[in-house]
């Protein structure tokens, strides 16, 4: 077993007898109430883990419409398998009209049409479990489609059993006797968050479509519902929830506006409301405590300050949370913005400070709604996407905290080369373009902009192989193009190739998969203040692991500081790294994008 070789001494003992060492090697949840740790974190088997994330309408059409489906994520099991994750986060697969790309779920215990049935859910998660690797789901329950049936009673009548389900205000008349939205507050997704209703004569309130209204978490029978509807997914064996906008479900009951210093940032304001740790706690008291399960709040408009409070253990509340600053570093307001290596590295070392052994971590760069990393926080040019994706991924693989993959960055996939409006699908995006375009923005510096920051970036088909729509489809009409780049990166070719960003993925993988000190080990930054290179060390014990990255396309030398030596080389995404290894006192000579990982 792998982990019989990493780290020694009394640690490796209690990591090794602890009933979560086979766990980890098997797959299979450690033995309940297991309290084993190291370096002072409760061992966890979902802390071990390495989470590949499925967006379905993108991952793998089997049937030529052109749309993603289950039965085609079932046909490319082995192919994630092989990649040595251990849980795949699923995003929503529910029933929708598809106004958000299923974020906007119609019937939460209903499989979308275009993605299957409930058979070929069945035999999906039987699938991943013969694999030995655990399926998460998510769980949208901020909002709803107006098409659920809830919404659809919600708007008859004001007296309607199903009205409390939502968030229904009267507007207010400006001094002309104008009818307004009840308050200031604005949609992430354009204009106001309220929408007037003929039916009744009031509003709703939607933080992002119209056709996404806010539920009310006041409401103890529409927790109920909620809780009802997790196990009913939980009862069939799934592994826990990746849980969208979770900090949103408590709204100031006071609904007071926005001042003009919040408008910008309104995610700051809807987050954290008054009853959210009440609602959460109730949560887990009534589902989560009963499941081996995790659990992951995507944490948008959330301080750092304020994580431990959702994620400390004896709280009792949610297992991680996803924390923006690393992913919309290189935005500002959905605007693009040169970023600094300082900054990144300052976000990381901030985490650790701020997160003790009670609170657990989540390390991503990408998912669904940010573009490609390797376009935003590598180079994407010809001469580098190779190395930087590999670099990426080592530094994904070596920080503390639970790593997040999403489909296709593990082949190095890029941004889309955007052209016309007409090449986006995004609701975000489209709805902003009405609004701005051109009154407030011109086009082509708004085009500009989405080119890169676009949430369709990371939703183009997955890169299967060099044939006509890159194998994602049979038919000739993918819901979204596939990136012409699909030729020369795509899963076929990497899979065969052993230097590829792919199998590069794999070996990083297996590396914190078998060294504890990867996953638990003390984090330290060797040189804040460098701005090409990140070099750190994990330290557990006397196991010690020094990440040396080269986040730039110039070569860098690397002083190694007092104590601290380069052993043996583990992991080095360029075939010529020096091996040589280099006491303390000397500097290692780090070729553009080079990632280095020594044991010391
Ligand atoms: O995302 C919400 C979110 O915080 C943003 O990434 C959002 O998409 C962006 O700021 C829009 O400008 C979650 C889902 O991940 C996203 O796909 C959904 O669209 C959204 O919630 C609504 O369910
Ligand atoms: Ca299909």
């Amino acid at each position: 077993m792998g982990l019989l070789r990493a780290g020694s001494g009394a640690f490796l003992l209690s990591f090794v007898l602890g009933s979560a060492a086979v766990g980890l090697a098997t797959g299979k949840a450690p033995a309940a109430k297991d309290s084993v740790t190291a370096n002072g974190y409760t061992r966890k088997w979902w802390k071990e883990a390495v989470v590949y994330q499925i967006y379905p309408r993108s991952f793998q059409d089997s049937n030529g419409d052109g749309i993603g489906d289950l039965k085609g994520i079932t046909s490319r099991l082995d192919y994630i398998q092989k990649l040595g994750v251990n849980v795949i986060w699923l995003s929503p697969h529910y029933d929708s009209p598809n106004a958000d790309n299923g974020y906007d779920i119609r019937d939460y215990r209903k499989v979308m049409a275009e993605f299957g049935t409930m058979d070929d859910f069945d035999a999906l998660l039987k699938g991943v479990k013969q694999r030995h690797m655990r399926l998460v789901l998510d769980l949208v329950v901020n909002h709803s489609s107006d098409e659920h049936r809830w919404f659809v009673e919600s708007r008859k009548a004001k007296d309607n059993p199903f009205r409390d389900y939502y968030i229904w205000k009267p507007g207010k008349a400006d001094a002309d006797g104008k009818q307004l939205p009840p308050n200031n507050w604005t949609s992430f997704f354009s204009g106001s968050a309220w929408k007037l209703d003929p039916e009744t004569g009031e509003y709703y309130l939607h933080y992002f479509a119209e056709k996404q209204p806010d539920l009310n978490w006041e409401n103890p029978k529409l927790r109920k519902e909620v809780y009802d509807l997790m196990k009913f997914w939980l009862d069939k064996g799934v592994d826990g929830f990746r849980m969208d906008v979770i900090p949103f479900i408590s709204k100031d009951q006071g609904f007071p506006d926005l001042t003009a210093s919040e408008l910008p940032h309104p995610e700051f304001k809807y987050a954290m409301g008054p009853r959210l740790h009440e609602y959460l706690q109730e949560m887990n008291r009534e589902v989560l405590s009963k499941y081996d399960v995790m659990t992951v709040g995507e944490a948008f408009g959330v301080t750092l300050e304020q994580t431990p409070s959702l994620v400390d253990e004896r709280r009792k509340e949610l297992d991680m949370v996803f924390n923006f600053s690393a992913v919309r570093l290189d935005q500002d307001n959905g605007k693009w913005r040169d970023w600094t290596l300082p900054e990144l590295k300052a976000i990381y070392a901030e985490q650790d400070q701020k997160l003790d052994v009670h609170s657990w971590n989540t390390i991503f760069l990408s998912n669904h709604d940010n573009p490609r990393p390797v376009s935003s926080f590598g180079d994407d040019s010809e001469a580098f996407r190779v190395a930087s994706a590999k670099l990426l991924a080592t530094m994904l693989m070596t920080l503390k905290g639970t790593p997040f993959v999403y489909q296709g960055d593990e082949l190095g996939m890029t941004n889309y080369p955007f052209k016309g409006i007409e090449d986006f699908n995004d609701i975000a995006v489209q709805n902003a373009w009405k609004e701005l375009v051109p009154g407030k923005v011109p086009a082509d510096v708004f085009l500009r902009n989405m080119s890169r920051t676009s949430r369709d970036n990371a939703r183009t088909p997955m890169q299967w192989d060099g044939s006509a729509q890159g194998g994602f489809t049979t038919g000739s009409k993918p819901w979204l193009p596939v990136n012409p780049n699909y030729a020369t990166i795509n899963a076929k070719q990497e899979t065969v190739d052993p230097d590829s960003v792919y199998h590069y993925y794999g070996r990083a993988i297996a590396l914190r998969a078998k060294t504890p000190a990867l996953v638990y080990g003390d984090f330290k930054d060797l040189d804040p203040p460098n701005p090409a290179i990140f070099a750190y060390t994990r330290t557990l014990g006397t196991a010690s692991y020094l990440v040396v990255l080269n986040f730039s396309g110039k070569p860098a030398e690397f002083a190694l500081p007092e104590g601290v030596k380069a052993g043996r080389l583990v992991l080095g995404n360029l075939p010529a790294s020096e091996a040589k290894p280099a006491q303390a006192g000397g500097a290692l000579q780090m070729q553009p994008w080079e990632a280095r990982v020594y044991q010391q």
